[in-house]
């Protein structure tokens, strides 16, 4: 191979690795954080807000980031809270929004539901006697 054609792959791959990189950047910026406790009250906490309540738009990426906390009982898997969501009017499960939460920090990708409306957060696990007060609000905008 010449230096010139050396020179040239090397150019090549300069500038693909600059673009994956830029894209990555484009991505992860895109997906919109939020960040939840799921404490050891058997409650979820956001940062800042007395009630909390999640308000996303329709089909938005989302990057959950949870701090989970142990209260009184875990489920065998080591599961200590979930957080699975609810259509408000049926109660019936939003695909891909049905979570487990181990102790610590975690994070999931996730992509909002496409309809408009009212949903509930519910926790899963039989965390606490004060297991059936874990839910929040959660707003799907258009
Ligand atoms: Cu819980």
């Amino acid at each position: 191979m010449t230096s010139h054609g050396k020179t040239h792959r090397i150019f090549v791959g300069t500038v693909f690795a600059a673009v994956v990189l830029l894209a990555m950047r484009f991505a992860s910026a895109q997906a919109r954080m939020i960040e939840v406790t799921a404490d050891r009250d058997s409650r979820y906490k956001i940062a800042g807000m007395r009630t909390p309540e999640i308000t996303v738009k329709a089909g938005e990426q989302i990057l959950l980031r949870v701090t989970a906390r142990k209260a009184k009982s875990w489920n065998r898997d080591g599961s200590i809270h979930g957080f699975t969501l609810l259509r408000a009017s049926d109660r019936t499960k939003v695909e891909g929004w049905d979570l487990l939460f181990k102790p610590g920090k975690q994070e999931f990708q996730l992509t909002a539901p496409t309809e408009p409306g009212e949903y509930v957060v519910v926790c899963t696990v039989i965390c606490s006697e004060e297991h059936e007060g874990m839910h929040m609000k959660f707003t799907v905008l258009p």
